[in-house]
């Protein structure tokens, strides 16, 4: 009785000091549901990621460069990097500098490519699937 009101005392404050639950200025962030990682290696790690419609995707960049995240055709270099599902807005990160993070909602299910500003003739794109809420 006393363990297991212990292990659930420790469990909620190991979450409460999760990063993404809090962010750096004190608002609320959800939990995502994946996290995806940006490298040395110029690659979205892993570069495919299924979710569902309103959950959230975290970017984590642990490299030692800048990147983004962006699905928005005005800025990209070759129209195929980048895809949205109809009615689905734009969005772009800006420079996701080292031990930075990133998060976007994903409301509009379909298929999102997007790539990194300064690595995209190197090919860092990346796929998010967002299947629909089940009802
Ligand atoms: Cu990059």
């Amino acid at each position: 009785m006393l363990k297991k009101f212990i292990f659930t005392m420790l469990m909620s404050s190991i979450l409460f000091f999760q990063p993404w639950v809090y962010g750096k200025d004190g608002g609320k962030k959800v939990q995502p549901a994946a996290v995806i990682t940006m490298s040395n290696l110029l690659k979205f790690e892993p570069a495919e990621v299924t979710v569902t419609a309103g959950e959230t995707v975290l970017w984590k960049n642990s490299s030692l460069l800048v990147h983004t995240v962006t699905a928005d055709s005005s800025l990209v270099a070759n129209p195929a990097n980048v895809a949205l599902p109809k009615g689905a807005a734009p969005f772009n990160s800006g420079n996701i500098e080292p031990e930075g993070t990133f998060q976007h909602t994903f409301t509009v299910p379909g298929k999102y490519r997007y790539f990194c500003i300064p690595h995209e003739a190197a090919k860092m794109i990346g796929e998010i699937i967002v299947k629909p809420k089940p009802e």
